[in-house]
């Protein structure tokens, strides 16, 4: 199919893979505790649940036998644990992961068929017979968590053992579909990212053109959706671009956005940008909650209505929440816009992380916000049962692990014309500009306190721009260079600092990350009344286990909110107490960290009235 080709849309560049290195504070944490609990525990439990056993048996190792472990796309639990295996070593080289690395790539090539395809379940339950039923086989799907595995061993290690295997069979996929072949789409999008991450790492533009197809070829009732859902469920009742609100399952709408965001961008299809702008615009008013959790329905996992977003009976997959940050990643690189970073920012401290234990080994699949005295766990995902080790349809698990070990490419990008800071943490970032090589070094205690401080370690003798985000809910911040005050302007951009820097240049931002009430729209009549309280992006919550009144029937009332710094608590957290209309304080906490202790009653919204 001809492209509408013509030039990239692309305000801002992503760094290149290294540049950027958390080396301290909350992410370092966190991604340690990924790094050296979360991935090798989940090592053992694809092997406890039989997911390995299944790409063995597909590729002959072990007796076929008469079962399939797991749903029908698990091949995707091992690609997305392989890719964070691949982004740690980015990092630090590790016997350890290099082995998992070389075995497991053995087994998916070994299990990988003569023309290309791979598909474990088809192999084994379904006797070969592929693409029969796009709408729920997941094949497209599978084969697109390969392909970003792929690249992301390419990229981070140099082996291209998987990027091998990947485009034989993204080779395959191009002789199947398209114009005058397969005319189809899958019922879970994800291979239209993933084939666009594969034509940026081989230059193959069929890799494009097919996503492109598949972007383009939606929407046109090509899917037969099944059961009770319609077509909206499967995002097949618009064409994208005719799209300005999603619909239907959260994951598969945000990871199809994505995909075709990255098509946009690489046709310069400006149109289709600005449908993809519009919808995200939608879901920022009126299908997101406070917490950046998205998909507010059980009930096929899927996005509500406008406002519908109760926060009892939330879904917010943890899948949702990270498709979410991987499409504002992609808005904000073609648009350089400072509220895509802020909703990423919202996102990854509050609906990714609350998705994983502090100790890394136990997971939720839904983020409810509010759960109330005498809840009953009727559902493995259920936010009663507690978190779990892992889970019958264990897509979140790997997923957390992914975004974690990749999280360093998030925190900067760069143009012709300077760099930008979008994530605040203690880092180092190197960037290549037009003028010549530019370093960083960011200090910081962020989010528990709000300096900022960015020293530059590197300079071109001629100007540039050093532009830091101002989060929306910053208004208030200061800044200064070398000491002397700068003009901020309003909060919700980006602070744009432009001269003739010099090594040991210091900008200090001073960002309000002190406590502060947050009232929800009107429209969101679940909440009502309440408010809830955030500490700069961290949104917060009441469990009963920090309170000495009854949860469910508490209340606040105005008055001064007390941080109180417990370096003993939750891994070291800044709780906030607030008067509660009782007379009585009641104690906050960090949302993320909420069930670490027991899982009893819990809110984000309380009444306030
Ligand atoms: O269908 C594959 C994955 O399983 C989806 O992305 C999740 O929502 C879960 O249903
Ligand atoms: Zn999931």
């Amino acid at each position: 199919m001809p492209l509408r080709a013509q030039r990239q849309i692309a305000a801002r560049r992503p760094l290149r893979l290294g540049a950027a290195t958390i080396t301290g504070g909350f992410w370092h944490d966190r991604r340690e505790t990924n790094r050296t609990s979360t991935i090798p525990a989940a090592a053992r439990r694809l092997e406890e649940a039989g997911t390995l056993r299944n790409l063995r048996r597909a590729a002959g190792h072990e007796p076929a036998g008469d079962g399939f472990a797991g749903k029908l796309f698990a091949d995707t639990d091992v690609y997305k644990w392989l890719e964070a295996v691949a982004w740690e070593q980015a990092r630090s080289a590790s016997a350890e992961l290099a082995e998992w690395q070389k075995t497991t790539n053995a087994l998916v090539e070994a299990a990988q068929e003569p023309d290309g395809y791979l598909n474990s379940y088809v192999r084994l339950v379904l006797g070969g017979q592929r693409f029969g039923d796009l709408e729920k086989g997941h094949e497209l799907y599978c084969a697109g968590h390969l392909l970003q595995a792929a690249v992301a061993q390419s990229r981070a290690t140099g082996d291209h053992t998987l990027l091998a295997v990947a485009t034989r069979f993204a080779d395959l996929l191009c002789k199947t579909f398209g114009p005058g072949r397969t005319e189809g789409v899958d019922g879970h999008p994800l291979i239209e990212m993933a084939l666009v991450e594969l034509y940026r790492e081989t230059g193959t533009s069929a890799y494009l053109e097919l996503a492109s197809y598949f972007v383009e070829a939606r929407g046109h009732g090509l899917l037969e959706p099944p059961g009770h859902h319609g077509p909206a469920y499967f995002q097949d009742h618009l064409p994208v671009r005719d799209v300005r609100t999603l619909t239907g399952h959260a994951v598969r709408a945000l990871y199809l956005a994505a995909g075709a965001t990255d098509v946009a961008v690489e046709t310069g299809d400006q149109e289709l940008l600005d449908a993809l702008r519009s919808s995200w615009q939608t879901m920022v008013e009126s299908q997101t909650y406070l917490t950046g959790g998205v998909g507010s329905r059980w009930y096929g996992e899927a996005f509500g209505d406008p406002f519908e977003l109760p926060p009892d009976a939330a879904y917010c997959e943890t899948c949702a929440a990270i498709a979410s940050v991987q499409w504002s990643w992609r808005l904000l690189l073609a648009t350089g816009e400072s509220q895509y970073a802020d909703l990423i920012e919202r996102t990854l401290y509050n609906a990714v992380i609350s998705g994983v234990s502090l100790t890394g080994r136990e997971f939720f699949y839904v983020n409810t916000l509010k759960v109330r005295n005498n809840a009953f766990a009727d559902d493995q995902r259920s936010a009663v049962a507690g978190r779990q080790p892992w889970f019958g349809t264990a897509c979140c698990p790997p997923n957390v692990m992914r975004t974690l070990s990749s999280l360093d490419q998030l925190i900067a990008t760069s143009d012709d014309d300077g760099v930008q800071v979008h994530l605040y943490a203690p880092a180092t970032v190197a960037a290549e500009l037009a003028a010549g090589s530019v370093g960083l070094e960011v200090a910081t205690r962020y989010p528990w306190h709000g300096r900022v401080t960015v020293t530059v370690t590197g300079s071109p003798a001629q100007p540039w721009t050093l532009a830091l985000r101002l989060p929306a809910w910053a208004a208030g911040c200061t800044a200064s260079v070398n000491g002397i005050a700068q003009p901020t302007g309003p909060a919700g951009r980006m602070l744009e600092l432009r001269r003739t820097w010099t090594v040991g240049d210091e900008v200090v931002l001073d960002l309000p990350v002190g406590a502060r009430r947050t009232v929800p729209d009107d429209r969101i009549d679940s909440v009502r009344g309440c408010v809830a309280i955030e500490c700069g992006p961290l949104v917060y919550c009441f469990e009963q286990v920090d309170q000495d009144l009854v949860l469910d029937a508490a209340a606040v009332s105005a008055g001064d909110l007390v941080e109180v710094e417990r370096p003993d608590l939750l891994g070291g957290v800044t709780t906030v107490e607030v008067p509660a209309r009782d007379g009585r304080m009641l104690t906050a906490i960090p949302y993320y960290a909420w069930a670490n202790r027991e899982v009893g009653p819990m809110t984000v919204w309380i009444d306030a009235r």
